[in-house]
């Protein structure tokens, strides 16, 4: 739904917020690392310019196994430095075998993806940052994992920030999805769309293809029936878009439709898909759902997974409710 006054971030989170002390927490953590998001953003925008960005860091890959790039550490420096002034105690990250303590009083946790799509990072294609925010009782949680490995359905807030031609933020606090765009004249983000709805049908599928051999049964036969097109069981022609980096692929589905597709796969490493369950399958499928979509893993709601691991994979299909739906019967 386009907006028809200006309204800013901030003015949203304090409409939101009220005088909740729990909602103003939230509201502080959400204003922080979207402006956090536009410190990375102005790196990213520099391109080539900035020396060394896309550089591996080191020789151990991070906790999920990737090779580290120097953008993905600076982002995750830059967004625990700047949590240190708000309520969130602990930061599960990508980046980082271990959570890590921010500011312990605090009531909330967030899980990060700090740099989403790094393989893209000097080929100046779109690449994000992405959280969720869980709510913190150090008296109830024993210890602070626990207050991040619960299902998703516990998200009080979640938003991934796309770094492309416009800085964008998406975001929900669980009353429907908005999107925010940033305007480097006024340096300030501003609401550009209020409850969004992903359209329920689609022709549109984006997974990356050259997997085809590596995929199970459910898998592929779903992927043949669109490329068979109007003269298959499907009876309607399909298009494909694959980026390499999520937030660029979910955007497109958070304003056209489609459905993005990451299954497990016969590759070692991918038997439970690529992404991360905490800090990206969930935020995503917060927001997808809060958009009127479908989020599951294959077969299975996303927000009702019980994690098992900070960093566990999970295959992931999100979008459109109809052909979510459809994809689910495959399997
Ligand atoms: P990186 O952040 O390690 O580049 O991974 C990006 C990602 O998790 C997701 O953003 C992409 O959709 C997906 O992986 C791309 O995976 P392929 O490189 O296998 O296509």
């Amino acid at each position: 739904m386009r907006v028809s006054e200006i309204v800013t971030l901030q003015a949203y989170l304090d409409r939101w917020a009220g005088t909740d002390a729990g909602r103003k927490a939230v509201a502080g953590a959400v204003r922080t690392i979207a402006t956090t998001g536009v410190g990375i953003a102005d790196l990213v925008a520099r391109g080539p310019l900035e020396e060394g960005l896309a550089k591996i860091r080191g020789t151990d890959p991070n906790a999920g196994g990737d090779a580290q790039k120097e953008l993905d550490v600076i982002a995750e420096e830059r967004i625990v430095t700047a949590l240190k002034g708000t309520e969130v105690a602990f930061l599960a990250s990508e980046e980082s075998e271990e959570l890590i303590p921010v500011n312990t009083s605090g009531r909330l946790v967030v899980a990060v993806d700090p740099l989403d799509g790094s393989s893209n990072i000097d080929t100046n294609v779109s690449v994000g940052t992405i959280y969720s925010i869980l709510p913190y009782d150090a008296a109830a949680h024993a210890n602070p994992a626990a207050a991040v490995m619960r299902t998703g359905s516990h998200q009080v807030a979640a938003g991934f920030l796309a770094y492309g031609p416009a800085t964008i933020l998406v975001s929900t606090l669980g009353e429907g999805t908005q999107v925010f765009v940033y305007d480097r004249d006024k340096a300030d983000f501003f609401l550009a769309r209020d409850q969004v709805e992903i359209p329920a049908e689609t022709k549109e599928y984006g997974v990356n293809q050259s997997n085809v051999r590596q995929w199970h049964a459910p898998m592929a036969a779903y992927i043949a029936d669109c490329l068979a097109g109007k003269d298959g069981p499907r009876a309607k022609d399909f298009n494909m878009r694959w980026v390499g980096s999520m937030v660029a692929d979910a955007f497109r589905i958070f304003t056209r439709g489609g459905v993005y597709v990451y299954p497990s796969d016969k590759r070692k490493g991918y038997e439970n898909g690529r992404l991360r369950l905490i800090y990206e399958a969930n935020p995503v499928a917060f927001l997808t759902e809060q958009a009127k979509g479908a989020a599951t893993d294959g077969k299975t709601r996303i927000l009702d997974i019980v994690p098992h691991h900070i960093h566990q994979r999970i295959p992931l299909v999100f979008g459109s409710k109809a052909e979510v739906e459809k994809i689910a019967s495959y399997y």
